[in-house]
C-alpha cells in the first residue's frame, strides 16, 4: 500500500484483530504488511493528517475555509494507506461527520445514502455504485450556496445537477450549469452517452492547482472555470467555462467508465476527452475559429515543449514524477492523435469504433493500444505504424515540393518526412501522416481530383511520398494541411502572391488563416533579423489584402478578429533558430503601428459598425461583435492619439460588460498614455477589489506590461492587499504571466528577471511543488536563445539545484533541462 509521509498511522487491524507494531513496516511510500493473509480480508486503517498543513493542495485540503480533495493522480495516499493505481478500482462508501454550523453541506462521491445529526455535529454518507480508482474519490465539506436544475436523459431518467460555490458567487453559476446541460445533450447526440447516476455535482473551490477535476458525480473546479457573470468575467472566460465544464462532463465516459491501466496511459482518457470538447464547443460556436485557436496552442505551446528538455512521447516510457506529465504533449497533441483517427476512419466509422470501446471496455482499466484496437476492428484496417504518434516524440517536419508538367499535365508533389531526434530517442521512424489537400486554379477554383472531390485525404506513410494528379490544366496553386489534418511542421517554398491568393480564395477556414498569418509572418521575419525596429513601408500588397479584410470582416466577425491579429510573440518565437525576444517584440509592434496608421480609417468605421447599444449576450454572435470591435480598438490605441484615447476611455467607463471593460483597460494600459493608465488601473481596482478572479485579471495584466521596470512593478503587486501567495492562480497571474508573457523584460540582459523566477521557485517548491515545476518552463528553454542570455538562465538552474532540499516535481524537470 502507498502512503505520504505526512500520513500519521493510529491504529491498522485485519478482520477486527489489531496488527502488531511489528507486523507492519512503512519504507518511503511503501506500508508493507508482515503477517499472514487470507485471499479475502477487511483491513481496517485509522490515519491521522492535517488539512490545514496542506499547502500542496494535493490530497484533503482546506481551500478558503472549506474541505476538499485533488486525488488525481496520487493524492488518495496523503489522505490514507491505499494501492492508489488507476488499476485498483473499488466501490467506495464514505461517511463525512462535521459541525453542523460550519460545515452545513458534506459531499461525496455517488448518491446520499443516510444521515443524522446531533446538536452541534451532523454526518451524511454517501455511496458510489460504481467501481472506480482511489483518484476519482473526492470529498467536500463547507459553507456553500448551491444552483440547482434538472436534466432528462434520452432514457427519461431525470438527473437531479446541483453546482455549490460561496454564497456571494451564486449569481456566477447560471452559465455553468447551461454548459452542463448541453455538454449532457451532446454527449448524448454526438456519442450516443448517458449519464448514468441520479445526482451530478460540481463544486467551486479558489485554491486548486488546475482546472477542474472530474472526479465521479462531484466534480471540483477552480473557481476560474465556473464562475461567469457578465459584469466581472470576459467572452474568453465564459469559453474557458463551458469548455471546461464541457471537459469533465465528457470524463464520465473517456476517464471513468473506462479509466486507464496506468498512468503512462494518461493520454487514453486526456486526449479523447480533449478531442471531444473541442469538437463540442466547434459546435456551439464556429467550427473554424475553435480549429484556429487549438491550432495556435498547439503550434506555439506544445511544439516549444516537444523541442525542449522536458519532450515525451503522447504516451510517456518514463518519469519521476506523474505530475509533470500533465501537459499539453498529453492533452493537445493526444487530441490531435484522436483527431487523425477521426479524420483517417470518417465519422461513422470512428463513432463505431468508440461504441465498441465504451462498450467493449466500460469498468475497465485499459490502454492507448485498446483504443486504437477497437478502431481497428471497425475499420479492418492495420493501425500498427499509425500507433507510433504515441510512442514517439518530437514534431515531424514536412516538406513539400512540386511540379507542374505542362505537356504531361499532370502535377506533382513530394512529400518527404523527418522527425528530429529528442531527449533519449535519437531514432526517428517515419509516421502515418493525414494529409488533406487541395489545388486551386488561377481562377481560384478547386480542382476536382481522382477521388472526383474537391479535397482529397493523402495518407503519407513512407519518408518519401510522391503524389501526381493528372488532366491538370495549368499550374495550380496547392492548399496542404487543410484543417491542420496532422500536427507537423510544413515547409512548402510559397510565394507571397500564393499566400495571398489562398487568403482570399481558400474556403478552409484554417487554411486561409494561416495563409494570412504566413504572409504576416515573412514580413516579421525579415524584421525580426534586422533588429525588429524597421520602419520600412509595408508592401503595398499585404496593406492592401487587409485592406479587403477588414472591407469584409462584418461577414464574420469571429474569423475576421482572428485574420487581423498578427502572429503572436510566442509563435515568432517558436519558428525562431534562436530567439531575439526584443526584435521579435519590435518587429511586431512596429508593424502593428504601420497597419493603424495604413487603414486608420478603415479600423474606425470598423470600430463604430462592431458597436452596439444592446445589452449584453454571451452569445457566439455577440461574442465575435466584441472580439472584432477590440481588435480594431487596439489597433487605432497603436497610434498613440489623445482622440482614440478619448474613445478607450468612453468604451471603460459606459460598457456594461468585463469584455469591453477590460480590453479598453488593457489598450491603454500598453499604450503610452501612462498617467490615464494608472488612473484607470485605480478605478477598476476599487471597482472590483472585492472580486478576486477580477483582480487576477488585474494583477495579469499590469504583469504582463512591457514597459521597462516591469520587475519592480511585479514586485510590488506581489505586496499588494488583493495577492495571496498561498493562492496558485494568483501566483499564475503574476509570476506565471511575468515570465512567460512579458518576455523583454523577463528576459531582461541583467538577468534580474531569471533570479527573481528561481528566487521564487526555491521558495514555492516547499509550498506547493506542482506549481513550482510548471513555473519553471521557461527557464528550461534556455537553449533557444543568445549565449549571453544562456549563461545567466543556466546560472539561475544551477542556484535552484544547490538551494538544497528540492521536492522530485522540481528535481525532474531541472535535471532534464540541465542534461
Ligand atoms: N484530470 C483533470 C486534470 C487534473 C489533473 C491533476 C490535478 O491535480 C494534480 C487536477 C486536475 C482534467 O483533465 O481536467
Ligand atoms: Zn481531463
Amino acid at each position: 500500500m502507498f502512503g505520504h509521509d505526512s500520513l500519521e498511522l493510529l491504529s491498522l487491524s485485519i478482520d477486527g484483530v489489531t496488527v502488531p507494531d511489528n507486523g507492519w513496516l512503512r519504507q518511503d511510500e511503501v506500508l508493507r504488511l508482515n503477517v499472514s493473509l487470507n485471499d479475502t480480508f477487511e483491513l481496517r486503517c485509522v490515519t491521522k493528517i492535517n488539512p490545514e498543513a496542506n499547502t500542496a493542495l494535493e490530497g484533503l485540503y482546506l481551500s478558503d475555509g472549506m474541505f476538499c480533495t485533488q486525488c488525481e493522480a496520487e493524492g488518495f495516499r496523503r489522505i490514507t494507506f491505499y494501492p492508489d493505481r488507476p488499476d485498483v478500482m473499488a466501490v467506495f462508501t464514505t461517511t463525512l461527520i462535521a459541525n453542523k454550523n460550519q460545515y452545513p453541506v458534506l459531499l461525496s462521491n455517488g448518491n446520499p445514502v443516510a444521515q443524522g445529526s446531533d446538536e452541534t455535529s451532523h454526518w451524511v454518507t454517501w455511496q458510489d455504485p460504481f467501481p472506480k480508482p482511489a483518484y476519482l474519490f473526492a470529498l467536500v465539506a463547507g459553507d456553500l450556496s448551491c444552483a440547482e436544475d434538472t436534466f432528462t436523459t434520452q432514457s427519461g431518467r431525470a438527473v437531479k445537477l446541483q453546482i455549490y460555490a460561496e454564497a456571494k458567487d451564486l449569481d456566477k453559476l447560471g452559465h455553468a450549469m447551461e454548459s452542463l446541460k448541453q455538454s449532457m445533450r451532446w454527449d448524448e447526440r454526438v456519442y450516443g452517452r448517458e449519464y448514468d447516476l441520479d445526482i451530478y455535482m460540481i463544486v467551486a473551490v479558489d485554491f486548486f492547482n488546475m482546472g477542474a477535476m472530474e472526479n465521479k458525480g462531484l466534480n471540483i473546479f477552480n473557481t476560474s472555470c465556473v464562475l461567469a457573470h457578465p459584469r466581472t468575467t470576459t467572452d474568453a472566460a465564459f469559453q474557458r467555462v463551458e469548455s471546461v465544464v464541457a471537459h469533465e462532463y465528457f470524463h464520465n465516459w473517456s476517464g471513468n467508465r473506462v479509466t486507464c491501466r496506468d498512468w503512462f496511459q494518461l493520454s487514453l482518457k486526456e486526449g479523447f476527452t480533449v478531442f471531444r470538447d473541442q469538437c463540442f464547443s466547434a459546435d456551439m460556436h464556429s467550427a473554424a475559429v475553435k480549429r484556429v485557436e487549438d491550432v495556435t496552442l498547439l503550434r506555439t505551446a506544445q511544439f516549444a515543449e516537444d523541442a525542449g528538455p522536458m519532450s515525451h512521447p503522447v504516451r510517456p516510457a518514463s518519469f519521476i514524477e506523474i505530475s509533470n506529465f500533465y501537459t499539453l504533449t498529453v492533452y493537445e497533441k493526444g487530441a490531435e492523435i484522436v483527431r487523425m483517427l477521426h479524420t483517417l476512419l470518417g465519422e461513422k466509422v470512428f463513432r463505431q469504433g468508440t461504441d465498441l470501446y465504451f462498450d467493449r471496455h466500460d469498468g475497465q482499466a485499459v490502454t492507448t493500444d485498446d483504443f486504437v484496437a477497437c478502431m481497428e476492428a471497425v475499420s479492418q484496417r492495420d493501425l500498427t505504424q499509425f500507433k507510433r504518434w504515441y510512442s514517439q516524440a518530437g514534431t515531424p517536419r514536412l516538406d513539400v515540393v512540386d511540379e507542374y508538367n505542362a505537356g504531361q499535365q499532370t502535377y506533382t508533389l513530394r512529400f518527404t518526412q523527418s522527425t528530429p531526434p529528442t531527449p533519449g530517442q535519437t531514432d526517428k521512424q517515419p509516421l502515418h501522416i493525414p494529409m488533406s489537400l487541395a489545388l486551386f486554379d488561377s481562377t481560384g477554383q478547386a480542382i476536382p481530383l481522382a477521388n472526383g472531390q474537391l479535397s482529397q485525404l493523402v495518407e503519407l506513410t513512407d519518408e518519401e511520398t510522391i503524389f501526381v494528379v493528372k488532366g491538370v490544366l495549368e499550374k495550380p496553386t496547392p492548399s496542404l494541411l487543410r484543417g491542420f489534418s496532422a500536427p507537423v511542421k510544413l515547409f512548402y517554398p510559397y510565394t507571397e502572391e500564393q499566400l495571398s491568393f489562398l487568403l482570399t480564395h481558400e474556403t478552409d477556414g484554417f487554411a486561409r488563416w494561416d495563409a494570412g498569418q504566413q504572409l504576416a509572418v515573412r514580413l516579421l521575419q525579415a524584421r525580426i533579423l534586422k533588429g525588429g525596429e524597421v520602419d520600412d513601408a509595408l508592401p503595398e500588397a499585404f496593406v492592401s489584402a487587409w485592406q479587403v479584410l477588414l472591407e469584409r470582416a462584418s461577414d464574420d466577425p469571429a474569423m475576421a478578429s482572428l485574420l487581423l491579429t498578427l502572429p503572436t510573440e510566442a509563435y515568432l518565437s517558436e519558428i525562431s533558430t534562436v530567439i531575439d525576444v526584443d526584435a521579435i517584440f519590435n518587429a511586431r509592434r512596429t508593424m502593428r503601428r504601420q497597419l493603424a496608421q495604413a487603414l486608420e480609417a478603415q479600423w474606425l468605421t470598423l470600430y463604430n459598425e462592431m458597436g452596439s447599444e444592446e445589452s449584453y449576450r454571451p452569445d457566439s454572435s455577440e461574442m465575435a461583435r466584441r472580439s472584432l470591435k477590440n481588435t480594431c480598438l487596439g489597433y487605432l490605441m497603436a497610434l498613440d492619439s489623445p482622440t482614440y484615447l478619448a474613445l478607450a476611455e468612453q468604451q471603460f467607463s459606459e460598457s456594461d460588460n468585463m469584455t469591453e471593460q477590460f480590453a479598453a483597460l488593457s489598450t491603454v494600459v500598453y499604450s503610452v498614455f501612462t498617467d490615464s493608465a494608472r488612473e484607470m488601473l485605480d478605478e477598476f481596482l476599487n471597482q472590483w477589489q472585492h472580486e478576486s478572479l477580477v483582480m487576477n485579471q488585474w494583477l495579469a495584466l499590469q504583469a504582463a506590461d512591457p514597459k521597462s521596470g516591469a520587475l519592480s512593478r511585479v514586485k510590488a503587486l506581489l505586496e499588494h492587499p488583493v495577492y495571496d501567495s498561498r493562492n496558485p492562480n494568483k501566483l499564475r497571474a503574476v509570476i506565471s504571466t511575468f515570465c512567460n508573457q512579458n518576455t523583454v523584460n523577463f528576459h531582461g540582459l541583467d538577468g534580474e528577471g531569471y533570479r527573481f523566477l528561481a528566487d521564487k521557485i526555491i521558495e514555492l517548491d516547499k509550498q506547493n511543488p506542482q506549481v513550482a515545476s510548471r513555473l519553471l518552463t521557461p527557464l528550461t528553454r534556455w537553449k533557444r536563445y543568445d549565449s549571453q542570455r544562456q549563461a545567466l538562465m543556466r546560472a539561475q538552474l544551477q542556484r535552484i539545484i544547490e538551494s538544497g532540499d528540492l521536492s522530485g516535481d522540481v528535481y525532474e524537470v531541472l535535471s532534464k533541462s540541465m542534461a
